[in-house]
């Protein structure tokens, strides 16, 4: 069996599907949590999935998936346009990272157009809700073993 692929995401995601359904959809995180373990589960794979609202809890996470896992899927919320610290952390994976995001960052605020997270990921999925989740899974588990 292959190391699981990490599914992490960061702060307010733990709101999802309770506030702002117009931007980010009605499905909660454990409906994604449930959809992202199915995908996985018929390409034979496993996951961890985890949500924080702490930076350094995200980037002790990203360090645990460098031996752990055998690919990561990130959805580092707000963190993702503000943190080098957890850029610097990704940089350190050898092994396929893929950012993910509910909505479509590039479409909305000027601020949300930058991710330090894009600098270090192998690809991108975003703007397709719940389903930028099960896309990336689907994207981590073809890019690794
Ligand atoms: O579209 C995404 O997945 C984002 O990563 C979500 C972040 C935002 O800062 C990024 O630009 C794009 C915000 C997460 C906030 O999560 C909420 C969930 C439910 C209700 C309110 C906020």
């Amino acid at each position: 069996m292959s190391k699981p692929i990490y599914v992490l995401s960061g702060p307010n995601l733990n709101l999802l599907g309770v506030r702002e359904p117009e931007i980010y959809g009605k499905q909660t995180l454990d409906d994604v949590r449930a959809a992202c373990e199915a995908r996985a589960a018929a390409l034979g794979r496993q996951i961890v999935f985890r949500q924080t609202n702490h930076e350094g809890e995200l980037i002790d996470w990203v360090q645990e998936a460098r031996e752990a896992a055998s690919a990561l899927v990130i959805n580092p919320a707000g963190y993702g346009h503000t943190s080098v610290a957890l850029l610097d952390a990704l940089k350190m994976l050898a092994i396929p990272i893929v950012e993910c995001h509910l909505s479509n960052p590039a479409s909305r605020e000027e601020f949300r157009r930058h991710t330090y997270v894009s600098l270090a990921a192998t690809g991108l999925v975003s703007g397709f809700g719940a389903k930028s989740y099960e896309l990336a899974v689907e994207a981590a588990a073809g890019l690794s073993a």
